[in-house]
């Protein structure tokens, strides 16, 4: 599968506003030739072998631009003070060296992201954003409570390096003692003159490390240097690859903006397990949320088995999902043919009197309404 070309495609213009990553040249180079608007940057989606890339990253390793990351920091005194305000986790549990994946809600309990919290000292967080503006969030938090914290952006670019040879290549560029960083943890050190934050992280399930760049004019120099050990310890099966439209679903990692959004509370979205309600810690959203608690959520974010055998184009906004006398309940967020379980599947959005595992309801992927089985996600 390649995608079509067009001679007469239309261009984009960066600019101050539309910032390239350190890694751009590099990666278009190695053949990204599908981008995607993230964060007000363009990220590359795919190198144009769908297949191959997804064969990459669940057999071998693959190496990602993934600088639309943004980091948002908070620093001063009130850095944690700031951050716990927007998040429903327990923010002082959380030790310096170590990442936290938490949503960040609104007082009304909507999620207004759904970043990695790092906490690089007690005065000194960053979070590493998906595509909404947390930084004037966060800033407008600091105004109106008058907090004594800096909201900035950092220089921190992640390159991030994901599957089963993941480690492998890291410890290749780093050294061994890399393979003893615990999931979300993180070290800050350097290779070749090169700052860099590496954390045992990264959207997928496959395992791996994000390696934030720390100087963006080093980007070409960091990603040669990945790949040259790519090439070096996982041979020809190493290449370049990009957030996996795939893996994702299979592995039931979140896409805010595509999921969900501010318009939904974490019970909604699959979020609820982040959500401590019994704490010691306080939050914006904690009254909306015990009362949302109370009330029951509208909806759930499911796993759907949609019918059929064949694999058929993964949808591109909300499509619609009726019940089986084709009342509307709900919409399929995305979906995307599974190679693991050679089935059409998706994930969607659907009235919690609909949600049971194993309940039919009827969704349209774009060929006209199927029947599709509710599952769990992740999708086993
Ligand atoms: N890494 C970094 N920054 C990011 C992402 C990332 N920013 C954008 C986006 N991804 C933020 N969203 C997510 C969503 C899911 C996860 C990480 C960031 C994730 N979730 C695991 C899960 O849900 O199973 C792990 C959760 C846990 O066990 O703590 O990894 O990928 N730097």
């Amino acid at each position: 599968m390649t995608y079509p070309s067009d001679s007469n495609r239309p261009e984009f213009a960066f600019g101050a506003r539309s910032r390239q990553s350190p890694y751009f040249d590099r990666a278009r180079a190695a053949g990204a030739c599908m981008y995607s608007l993230y964060n007000h940057m363009v990220m590359p989606v795919s190198y144009g072998d769908p297949m191959g890339e997804y064969d990459r990253l669940m057999n071998h390793a693959s190496m990602w631009d993934v600088a639309a990351e943004r980091q948002v920091q908070l620093k001063g005194p009130d850095a944690q003070k700031l951050a716990q305000m927007m998040s429903p986790r327990d923010v002082s549990k959380c030790k310096i060296g170590q990442g936290f994946y938490t949503p960040i809600l609104n007082k009304a309990g909507g999620v207004i992201n759904d970043p990695i919290l790092l906490k690089l000292e007690e005065d000194l967080i960053w979070l590493s954003i998906a595509d909404s503006d947390v930084r004037l969030y966060a800033m407008g938090l600091a105004d109106a409570y008058d907090l004594n914290v800096e909201v900035t952006e950092p220089d921190a670019s992640p390159l991030a390096v994901q599957g089963p040879k993941a480690e492998d290549v890291v410890a290749d560029v780093f050294g061994e003692h890399i393979r003893d960083i615990r999931y979300f943890w993180f070290i800050q050190t350097e290779v070749q003159g090169i700052p860099v934050v590496l954390q045992r992280s990264g959207w997928s399930k496959q395992g791996g490390f994000e390696i934030y760049l720390r100087d963006g004019k080093r980007g070409a120099d960091l990603w040669d240097l990945v790949w040259a050990s790519g090439e070096k310890v996982v041979g020809k099966a190493w290449g370049p690859g990009a957030p996996n439209a795939i893996e994702r679903i299979e592995s039931g990692l979140f896409s805010w903006g595509t999921d969900f959004d501010e318009l939904n509370n974490p019970y909604e979205c699959g979020l609820g397990k982040w959500c401590k309600l019994d704490g010691d810690h306080d939050f914006l959203a904690k009254e909306a949320l015990l009362r949302i608690k109370e009330e029951g959520p509208r909806e759930a974010l499911v796993g759907l088995h949609l019918s059929g055998a064949e694999p058929m184009p993964g949808v591109v906004k909300p499509m619609p999902i009726t019940d089986t006398a084709g009342t509307e309940i709900g919409t399929v967020r995305a979906s995307v043919w599974s190679p693991r379980l050679k089935k059409n599947i998706a994930l969607a959005r659907i009235a919690s009197g609909e949600s049971a595992l194993g309940n039919t309801v009827r969704a349209d992927v774009g060929e006209g309404f199927i029947d599709a089985t509710v599952v769990a996600v992740p999708f086993t």
